[in-house]
């Protein structure tokens, strides 16, 4: 008996841990220093701090961000001439005079004024002389995505140095503390700024770095002030040059903070206050409390977001292995035409994307760029801008499902932002009422269609935006929400569509136009490749999501305006997506023939994945033949880049194909881009390259997977819709979100569901359990938990 009893509890004490989510293996680990920015550092950020930590031995850099340092005007503006301009073009393209339907567009066309990129705040420089001569043992480089903490530690004649990097959304500001245990330290600090600016000292312990962002002289932008201010333990500290110099101290943290006068509520007008007092003041508030105490306030507010969601999918034993050695094993299964057993790589890239999420856009922040916050240039690819003609979109794809919904906040104020300029545009360029947005827009809020017709004359991303004020509802059910902000950006985008749509003289139906098919271009019956057109699917899918939403909310609300009247009778005249005669949806209203038949956007399938006008049970046809178009494009090279990819994931998810999802998923990860010089799809560090670095692919591959387990979107909760049986067998998920105000913990093993457990919410709304062709209507009261197994849902 007496031996038995330990028996009982470790077994006891095993069952438990089966469950209890091992939190601890999320890290990213390396056994070297990262040596290129975009490839091996690794990123922390509290939503408006950010920085890439390298961890260097003997040089240590440390690159810096604030999200709101941008060059600035001038910007693209409307051009009046251009309504006219439109009138006459949508005549000559109706007449099939496509050649000069375009010449006229392009004429009346603003020109494209860049760049005015959003900036880096430079690079601390630590520098350990010492460390040059000594040999180096047990270096170990990670970013532990639990604790948003990332640490760099080795060991050299017998002393321990540990450095540790996190940026807190608590006391917001950045901080770096660097210890050596069972030695003295000894470095040196300092601060390459951008555009050659150079700190100043102040006293012996502060280094202040203030400029105004620019391109080449020109385009100033935002003004900003930024500290750092060291606090020693033991030691001491001089000031040297325009560098800091610490000797003999046990461990010396840095605390930086950044403050800038962007007013986002009226980019005109500069904030006004003195900036470096504002940091100073920040500052001395965060040094005032002890350092354990600051960095478990972190530890515990980023948990309160990455803790909500869980993946386990077995194979932890392969977290031991170092990040890019992990990737190995995907890229070179991805060579073979096979596949990784490293199933939990999976697990920690899904979990990198809400990591991302939470550190590049918090409540009252700026919303996530084409890189987030982390930028190194001045001059960064596409001005590291807010591209909305799928971009930022897709950056926000995974905030509802994931159980981040907080974090979506900052894209809706974004977007609210947009709309004075919009409403401005709307009527100056189209001459029509309510809110428009174009293909890309920044800082400054610019509004127009500009540069070229590929990518510039695109009236849809006001209206694709309004689609996640829908979507947040229908996840929340947040009434309050729904009338006070979703109605009336959404009406508004109504209410310029409205005005845009015309009447094809062909199929009497409206069509929205001269617009593109994001960034694709067809080829006209002379030939030559054109890229305006008028009912491209695209067009008429976001109008119709525009209108659907609109009446939706409407009967919700219970409002019945003229507008409404108008939105449902023009929804009805919509020209619809067509099926061509070989079966695909076509991309345009004309059946023209694609030059470019693997383009990486994949427009016309928007109703299939994020829109949801099709899906199996009302359109079945329109789902077949949207899979014949993917399969096309994916056959002639498609999914070159890596958002494109992770867009072919959740596309394969809605077609319930959980095999092709996978592999798209693995190829993520794993393939190198046979389009773009043969970079890899994913670097070391776990940035999604587009290439180069685009943060879009791994939000977009993170939503994937969540849409693989569980999709909600046409009124069912959908168990396991995507799931790959032969990759992924067993596994667990908690806390996914479903549109009703419901959170779910879903387990399966030997490629079956196993159990469901559902919390609803308070503003929970039933709905019924799908798995495979079995299903259970579900009502639960607020607040209620409740588990169903496999037996309990019935053919
Ligand atoms: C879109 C895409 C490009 C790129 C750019 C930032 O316009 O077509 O591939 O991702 O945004």
């Amino acid at each position: 008996m007496k031996t038995a009893e330990p028996f009982i509890l470790l077994s006891f004490l095993f069952a438990a841990s089966v469950h209890a989510e091992n939190w601890g293996r999320f890290k990213l680990h390396y056994t070297e220093p990262a040596k290129v920015w975009q490839e091996h550092a690794l990123p922390v950020g509290n939503g408006r701090l950010g920085a890439m930590c390298f961890g260097g031995v003997e040089n240590a850099r440390i690159q810096l961000n604030e999200e709101s340092i941008w060059a600035g005007p001038p910007v693209p503006e409307p051009n009046p001439a251009f309504a006219g301009a439109m009138v006459k073009a949508r005549e000559l393209w109706f007449e099939s005079d496509y050649a000069q339907a375009t010449k006229t567009l392009e004429a009346a066309l603003p020109a494209r004024i860049s760049p005015r990129s959003y900036q880096t705040l430079g690079d601390l420089e630590l520098t350990f002389p010492e460390l040059g001569q000594k040999e180096i043992k047990n270096y170990r480089r990670e970013l532990d995505l639990d604790r948003a903490v990332a640490t760099t530690s080795f060991e050299a004649d017998g002393v321990t140095y540990t450095r540790e990097v996190f940026s807190t959304a608590v006391d917001d500001v950045l901080i770096i503390r660097q210890s050596a245990s069972g030695g003295e330290l000894s470095m040196r600090i300092g601060w390459k700024g951008p555009n050659g600016l150079t700190p100043k000292t102040i006293g012996v312990d502060t280094l202040v770095l203030s400029g105004q962002a620019h391109h080449g002289g020109k385009h100033l932008g935002v003004t900003f002030a930024s500290v750092l201010k060291a606090q020693l333990e033991g030691g001491s500290i001089k000031a040297e040059g325009d560098t800091l110099l610490v000797s003999g101290a046990k461990s010396v943290t840095f605390y930086l903070d950044c403050r800038t006068d962007y007013n986002r509520n009226n980019t005109d007008k500069p904030l006004s206050g003195d900036l470096k007092a504002k940091c100073d003041t920040a500052i001395e508030a965060v040094i005032a409390k002890p350092f354990a105490k600051v960095k478990n306030a972190h530890i515990a507010d980023h948990r309160g977001y990455f803790r909500r969601c869980s993946l386990d999918l077995g194979g932890h034993e392969a977290a031991s292995r170092p990040t890019n050695v992990r990737l190995e094993t995907y890229r070179a299964a991805e060579k073979n035409k096979s596949f990784s057993k490293d199933v939990d790589l999976a697990t920690l890239y899904f979990q990198y994307g809400r990591y991302m999420l939470i550190g590049s856009s918090r409540p009252g922040t700026m919303p996530a760029n084409l890189q987030g916050i982390w930028n190194d240039k001045t001059a960064g690819p596409w001005n590291c801008d807010y591209h909305i003609n799928i971009n930022i979109q897709m950056n926000y794809w995974p905030a509802e499902i994931t159980n981040l919904s907080e974090l979506h906040e900052p894209f809706f104020s974004y977007v609210e932002r947009l709309v004075p300029n919009g409403r401005r545009a709307a009527r100056l360029v189209y001459g029509c009422d309510g809110f428009v947005a174009h293909h890309t827009t920044d800082a400054w809020h610019w509004n127009t269609p500009m540069g070229k017709l590929n990518y510039g004359m695109w009236p849809h991303g006001g209206g694709w935006c309004t689609a996640h004020f829908m979507e947040h509802y229908r996840y929340t059910g947040d009434k309050q929400f729904l009338r006070d902000r979703a109605w009336p950006i959404i009406s508004d985008a109504a209410r310029f569509y409205l005005g845009y749509l015309v009447t094809d003289p062909v199929t009497g139906k409206l069509v929205a136009g001269l617009d593109n098919s994001p960034e694709n271009k067809y080829r006209g019956p002379d030939g030559k490749s054109y890229s305006v057109s008028m009912g491209a699917s695209m067009s008429q899918q976001i109008v119709w999501e525009v209108f659907s939403n609109t009446l939706e909310i409407a009967d919700i609300l219970k409002i019945d305006n003229d507008l409404v009247k108008w939105v449902r009778a023009a929804q009805a005249d919509l020209l619809e997506t067509q099926i061509g005669e070989d079966g695909r949806l076509m991309e345009w209203a004309r059946p023209f023939e694609e030059p470019s038949k693997g383009h990486r956007h994949v427009s016309h399938l928007y109703a299939i994945h994020p829109g949801a006008q099709y899906n199996y049970q009302n359109r079945p046809e329109m789902m077949e033949a949207a899979r014949k178009s993917i399969d096309y494009r994916l056959a002639h090279g498609g999914a070159g880049t890596g958002w494109s990819r992770a867009w072919t994931i959740n596309f394969f998810s809605r077609f319930h194909d959980g095999d092709e999802a996978f592999r798209n998923f693995h190829a993520l990860l794993g393939s190198r881009s046979t389009k773009r010089r043969g970079s890899p799809s994913t670097n070391d560090n776990l940035f999604d390259m587009h290439p180069p670095f685009q943060i879009d692919g791994n939000f977009g591959g993170t939503a994937g997977v969540a849409e693989m387990l569980m999709q909600s979107h046409t009124g069912e909760i959908h168990l396991l819709p995507a799931l790959s049986t032969s990759a992924w067998p067993k596994g667990k998920v908690t806390g996914l979100r479903a549109r009703g105000d419901v959170e779910l913990d879903i387990e399966w093993a030997d490629g079956k569901l196993v159990s469901v457990t559902l919390k609803a919410g308070e503003r929970y709304q039933s709905k019924p359990l799908v798995y495979g062709d079995q299903r259970i209507d579900v009502k639960l009261k607020p607040g209620q938990s409740r588990t169903y197994t496999l037996a309990d849902l019935k053919s």
